[in-house]
């Protein structure tokens, strides 16, 4: 029976049920660099944030990152040192498929470098935590048909991820699918903040060339057939032998209604609905939610029988990422306002109520600490969608790059303990209520290159010296997952 300390000052890994796992989590675009090396084809990423610097806080992109591509020795070293037991990385689909597809040629110098990186782990004793599609979609794909706006990803997203299974599965236990379709698509479709910067003109992204109130829904609905095209292809060609595990990692800020009003009570199911619900509900039960399907109407594409037969139940885990909460208040229904994912809900979220916030904001952009955020999370995951197996696959908090401080200063992250320590603590909780929480990721081991905010904010457990060689330190808060973690 594992042991459930409630008292903080006990807090070690001992307070977890026996197998649980922690570990980091990364992402190619955010780490590898290398973005013109190993014979690597052009993806999505590249192209936007040298068309749109203007989209990037610091102008900068991803081409060199923090270079993983050729330091990934040292940083699994980094990983060893921290006493994690598993790294979850993404997988460059144009990497693997420079054109996206297998007409152009499955390139080996990918498949080394991710052979090489799992060995290494392996080596090491830490297991791969795989990430199939994090955002980067190949070049190729966007260009021949318009990658997720078309029914053809199913297809081509099939050929890559068997090329990935075959390659990789002797050893890979666990495979992510799709990190945040949400995110995907609301700032690349909806708001056109990421790539692939697509929007109306009336959209904070003030682009031309999408449709607000329709690309997200049809994206989102090409992610669900393409995920659930990959799990049944796991399932009846690879799971047998290779005996792993298959999910997809969703992320949802917790919402909390602005008042005890039935109407933004109402708000705060419809919000969860739109951004969790949107997936959760076909995963589990074969369609949208109500809500959605009320509000959005015709322009909410529709699942066939079969479709519907091939998502619900297409998984063995979900993957959540949770960083922060919102309150939520109910706006009402406006015929009139553009339609867009972003409008369709018919609520708004408010950081803070009578002028207190929600949690302080100890970071830099929108992450107030709220911890009770993720146990309520996993329990309105465990009670509405029948007790899954859950992993975190992020959670973390940001500080704002400030070249002025010294190293030693800039080491010193004593907020970002506090608030893993209290995320923690809250998972541990979860778990002592009955959600079946396998394992926990902390976002992010090493400082990266954030989407829109480039180098400009920090999320590492380790520091990168972006001025003198990309040198990686340990933060306070590596020295303390060490503790936390060998105690
Ligand atoms: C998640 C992404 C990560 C990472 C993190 C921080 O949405 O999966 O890749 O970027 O968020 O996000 P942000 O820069 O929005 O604070």
């Amino acid at each position: 029976m594992p042991a459930h300390h409630e008292d903080e000052s006990n807090l070690d890994r001992r307070s977890f049920p026996e197998g649980f796992i922690f570990g980091a989590s990364s992402a190619a675009y955010q780490y590898e660099g290398a973005a013109k090396e190993g014979s690597k084809g052009p993806g999505i990423w590249d192209d936007f944030t040298h068309a749109h610097p203007e989209k990037i806080a610091d102008g900068s992109n991803g081409e060199i990152a923090v270079d993983q591509y050729h330091r990934f020795k040292e940083d699994v070293h980094l990983m060893k040192e921290m006493g994690i037991d598993a790294y979850r990385f993404s997988i460059s689909w144009p990497r693997i498929l420079p054109n996206g597809s297998l007409s152009g040629g499955i390139n080996k110098e990918g498949i080394d470098y991710y052979n090489n990186l799992i060995d290494e782990l392996q080596s090491k004793g830490l297991q791969p935590f795989v990430t199939l599609f994090h955002w980067d979609t190949p070049r190729g794909l966007d260009e021949q048909y318009g990658s997720f706006l078309s029914p053809r990803i199913v297809e081509d997203f099939h050929d890559y991820v068997e090329v990935c299974f075959r390659e990789f599965g002797d050893r890979v236990k666990h495979w992510i699918t799709f990190n945040e379709p949400h995110v995907f698509t609301d700032k690349g479709y909806a708001s056109g903040i990421f790539a692939p910067g697509r929007c109306s003109s009336w959209e904070i992204g003030r682009c031309k060339t999408g449709d607000s109130g329709k690309e997200p829904y049809i994206v989102g609905h090409h992610i669900l057939l393409a995920h659930a095209t990959a799990v049944d292809l796991y399932r009846s060609k690879f799971q047998n032998i290779q005996n792993g595990k298959i999910g997809i990692t969703l992320d949802c800020i917790w919402m909390v209604p602005y008042s005890d009003s039935k109407s933004n009570g109402d708000a705060a199911e419809r919000g969860l609905d739109f951004v969790f619900g949107w997936f959760m509900d076909p995963l589990t039960q074969g369609d949208y939610p109500f809500n959605m399907r009320a509000l959005v109407g015709d322009r909410l594409p529709k699942f066939t029988e079969q479709q519907s037969k091939l998502i619900k139940g297409s998984f063995d885990f979900i993957g959540l990422n949770y960083y922060s909460a919102s309150y939520v208040c109910s706006l009402p229904i406006d015929n009139t306002v553009n339609k867009s994912y972003n409008t369709d809900s018919y609520t708004i979220q408010t950081a803070s109520r009578n002028g207190i916030p929600i949690g302080p904001k100890p970071g830099t952009e929108w992450i107030h600490v709220y911890p009770q955020g993720i146990q309520d999370l996993l329990l309105y995951t465990k009670t509405k969608y029948n007790n899954p197996v859950i992993y975190i696959t992020e959670n973390g908090l940001d500080e704002k790059s400030n070249e002025n401080l010294s190293l030693k200063e800039a080491l010193k992250d004593d907020v970002r303990i506090d608030y893993y320590r209290q995320h923690i603590i809250h998972v541990q909780r979860a778990i002592s209520k009955g959600v079946d929480v396998r394992g926990y990721f902390a976002w992010s081991l090493l400082d990266n290159f954030e989407w829109g905010s480039g180098y400009s904010r920090r999320y590492g457990i380790y520091y990168v010296d972006y001025i003198d060689g990309l040198k990686r330190y340990p933060k306070s808060s590596a020295i303390w997952f060490q503790r936390f973690l060998k105690k």
